[in-house]
């Protein structure tokens, strides 16, 4: 696929300029992104859409939001809709990882490119899309494992009966996060996960399944992993509600490294956040107006990404940009 709007118009102002004469009105129209978002599910979402509107308005591209409230029929419906409105590059965070042949080779029939940004899609067909712009989920699951095992050395006479508050059912980051940390953990006779569900990656739900794991499993759970750190925030309070303390009693280890979670670990109450860098908008635009101008792009594009643990919570808050 080669994408040349661009290079036409690089010609059309070459003509122009060889005849003398003024550019013509519509050398100066923007580049047109149609970007669908996840929701507004996430501390970590508030930001990756900060970051998206205000790329793009620094960039002057021409930016057309909408907000799937994590439902991929939305998704569908409105990619279908910047296919129609003939937009330059379509853009989207895919709330679950398959289904989306059918919309995107429509995509790819109109010849309008599509850059996939923070989460990943599962088709068949590569060429699908151009570019794919986000965190290796896996590494990231794998790294609360690490945390974990650290914390089981420390600890080497203890059980850990873990409960799991997965993101999303079908997300690329709840699948993942799932595969990297059962990956590090698995061998290891002392940990073991007694309880596993969906909360969606929100707080509210987060709460409400915790509450619920605390019901069925009361004390004999010592460790949380939750997917995102707004889940990690709501099981907090359900901790609390039930009389024990979080951070002590359960030991708590998320991922995104939200403020929020560093707020947390300053109290005591979360023990450690494996970042996920929700700046993605900049990049995006980059990816966006190189395509447009008919510039190879890589295939796959990642962050680079750490670890905080509570201990370096209080030094660490000032510089946190999201
Ligand atoms: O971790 C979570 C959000 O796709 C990486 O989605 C993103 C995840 C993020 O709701 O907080």
């Amino acid at each position: 696929m080669t994408f040349t709007r661009r290079t036409l118009l690089g010609a059309a102002m070459l003509a122009a300029a060889c005849a003398g004469s003024a550019l013509p009105a519509f050398a100066a129209k923007p580049l047109t992104i149609g970007f669908s978002q996840v929701g507004a599910e996430s501390e970590w979402r508030t930001a990756n859409t900060a970051s998206i509107k205000a790329a793009a308005k620094q960039s002057g591209i021409n930016l057309k939001f909408a907000d799937a409230q994590q439902q991929q029929q939305n998704q569908v419906k409105a990619i279908r809709s910047f296919i129609a409105q003939r937009v330059d590059v379509i853009a989207f965070s895919p709330v679950v990882e398959t289904g989306w042949e059918t919309v995107l080779r429509e995509a790819k029939n109109a010849k309008i490119p599509v850059i996939l940004t923070d989460r990943a899609v599962k088709v068949s067909d590569p060429s699908l899309y151009v570019s794919f712009i986000g965190s290796d989920f896996v590494e990231e699951g794998r790294r609360a494992g690490r945390w974990l095992q650290d914390y089981a050395k420390k600890n080497p006479n203890k059980q850990l009966n873990i409960v799991e508050l997965q993101g999303t059912t079908g997300a690329a980051p709840a699948n993942d996060r799932k595969k990297g940390f059962a990956e590090v953990i698995a061998g290891n006779p002392k940990m073991k996960i007694i309880r596993s569900q969906t909360a969606d990656f929100t707080r509210t739900k987060g709460k409400e399944v915790m509450e619920a794991f605390l019901k069925s499993e009361g004390k004999n759970i010592n460790v949380l992993y939750a997917h995102n750190d707004d889940m990690a925030i709501g099981a907090i309070q359900a901790i609390e509600e039930a009389g024990l303390k979080p951070g002590k009693d359960i030991v708590i280890v998320s991922i995104d490294g939200v403020r929020g979670a560093f707020e947390a670990m300053m109290q005591g109450k979360l023990n450690a956040t494996v970042e996920c860098n929700p700046l993605l908008g900049p990049t995006l635009m980059q990816t966006a107006q190189a395509v447009a101008a008919g510039k190879p792009v890589a295939q796959r594009i990642t962050v680079t990404e750490g670890v905080f643990p509570a201990e370096v919570a209080a030094k660490e808050f000032p510089n946190r940009k999201y």
